[in-house]
């Protein structure tokens, strides 16, 4: 990003007027250009937002950053089905933590961005459906819509020519499983969430079997802004294969955790320069470009671009982009512990790759991090992770393999210690003596 000052790297955008008390109404939305972009997108005939979408290079922020103007592109037209859009906003993996501060703070954000995405897609019911448990923004979310529906946003010719629009906000009851996105469609349709079998993707069989976007809160609360400034402002930030701004969401042991806005590409490095860099005294040791999912890197990758391009080309994935940052003094064994035993929970036990799996990494896991492993049991993770990595169902499986691969490859010693020494180095405590 060059020799500039750290904080002319931020590109506040969707988190502008975050710190605001009342950022959240219609009002404060308005009064920053909120409701702007939308009478241009209703002017613009369907196809032609599509292609303006997909001109922008928009790559959606849920995790797998696939084109969002080829997935509306992919809705088929004339068709006689009803389509539908569907938001992801079970966020619940792991560190992420920005679709939820950004619902909150800026929800007409989220709900302008459906508009102009069903304007596109000619759908004339939206679906929101959120994480369950956080209540609070459910209630502000649901307020929000309401607000809307009163000013003439939502409801009775709110596309205009193009007709009605209704958005329902549904709670889910908080499966991680239901933030895969076929999941998510069976829940919504009020069975226990668990994926389907793609193709048919959504795009062509989705909702009640009827054509569907399903996207993330992010990806469709950026297309107003990128409507209103133009994509070739999108496309001044970032790079040719990811441009535009993004929500980086920096926790653990940094200085000042929170939201950081800027444009992809930017480092690790550059964001602790923004956050004042890892707590004073200590040193960063490992941490995750984009949530527990995404195989975890060390400080030799505080320079790598953090894009879909260069997260992916140093061995990881950008997904969610939450980086949580640890340091010297975390037990990597019991942070790997940790998120193995949230995989095992959330597994749904559709396949049994995953459902057996999981299990059994936690109880090897739990072994070794009191001190009862054997030194073969390093093998036996690799291996069970192995066999979970590619040959379940959905991505949970491979999300659940990610930590156990990366930090064997970067810490296997930390593995060996905990056996050799017959207990945690970091906390001699947690030893056979009591374990
Ligand atoms: C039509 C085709 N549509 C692909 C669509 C597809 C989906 C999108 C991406 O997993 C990742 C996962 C997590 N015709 C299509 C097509 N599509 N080909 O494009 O699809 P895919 O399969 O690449 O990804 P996915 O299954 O959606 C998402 C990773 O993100 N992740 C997860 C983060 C956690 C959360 C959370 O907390 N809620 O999202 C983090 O890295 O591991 O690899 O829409 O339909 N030919
Ligand atoms: Fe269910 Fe896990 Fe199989 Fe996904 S990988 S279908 S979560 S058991």
């Amino acid at each position: 990003m060059g020799e500039q000052s750290p904080e002319k790297l931020l590109t506040p955008v969707l988190s502008a007027s975050w710190d605001q008390e009342d950022s959240w109404t219609l009002d404060n939305y308005r009064a920053h250009g909120g409701y702007r972009a939308l009478p241009k997108a209703l002017a613009m005939p369907p196809d032609e937002v599509i292609a303006y979408v997909k001109d922008s290079g928009l790559r959606g922020r849920g995790g797998a950053g696939f084109p969002t103007g080829m997935k509306w592109q992919f809705i088929p037209q004339g068709d006689g089905k009803p389509h539908y859009l569907v938001v992801n906003a079970d966020e619940s993996e792991p560190g992420t933590c920005k679709d939820i501060p950004l619902l909150y703070a800026s929800p007409h954000a989220l709900i302008e961005g459906i508009v102009i995405a069903c304007h596109a897609i000619r759908s004339h019911h939206a679906f929101v459906y959120l994480r369950g448990e956080v209540v609070p923004v459910l209630r502000r979310l649901q307020a929000a819509v309401a607000e809307a529906y009163r000013a003439g946003y939502l409801g009775k010719g709110a596309l205009g020519a193009g007709g009605d629009l209704d958005i329902t906000v549904h709670a889910g009851a908080g499966a991680y499983i239901c933030g895969e996105e076929t999941a998510l469609l069976d829940s919504l349709e009020g069975r226990r969430g668990q994926p389907r079998l793609r193709p048919p993707f959504p795009a062509v069989a989705g909702l009640y079997a009827c054509p569907t976007v399903v996207n993330n809160v992010e990806s469709i609360a950026s297309v107003p802004a990128i409507i209103d400034r133009g994509k070739e402002w999108f496309r001044s930030m970032g790079s040719e294969k990811s441009p535009g701004f993004t929500l980086y969401s920096l926790s653990g042991h940094v200085a000042r955790p929170g939201q950081y806005e800027a444009p992809l590409g930017i480092t690790l490095r550059e964001l602790l320069d923004l956050s004042g860099g890892m707590r004073p005294g200590h040193r960063l040791k490992f941490w995750t470009p984009g949530g527990s999912s995404t195989p975890m890197f060390t400080d030799e990758h505080l320079d790598v671009p953090l894009d879909y391009e260069g997260v992916g080309a140093a061995g990881s994935m950008l997904g969610t982009k939450a980086l949580q940052c640890f340091d010297e003094t975390t037990c990597v064994v019991r942070a790997v512990t940790r998120w193995t035993e949230f995989y095992a929970h959330e597994s749904c036990g559709k396949c049994t790759p995953c459902r057996e799996g999981t299990y059994w990494l936690v109880q090897l896991l739990r072994d070794i991090e009191a001190g009862k492993g054997l030194l073969s049991d390093i093998d036996k993770l690799a291996d069970i992770a192995d066999n979970i990595n590619g040959k379940s169902f959905c991505a949970l499986g491979d999300g659940a393999a990610s930590p156990i691969f990366s930090s064997l490859k970067y810490f296997r010693e930390e593995y060996e210690q905990h056996i050799t020494q017959r207990g945690c180095p970091f906390d001699p405590a947690r030893s056979t003596a009591w374990a």
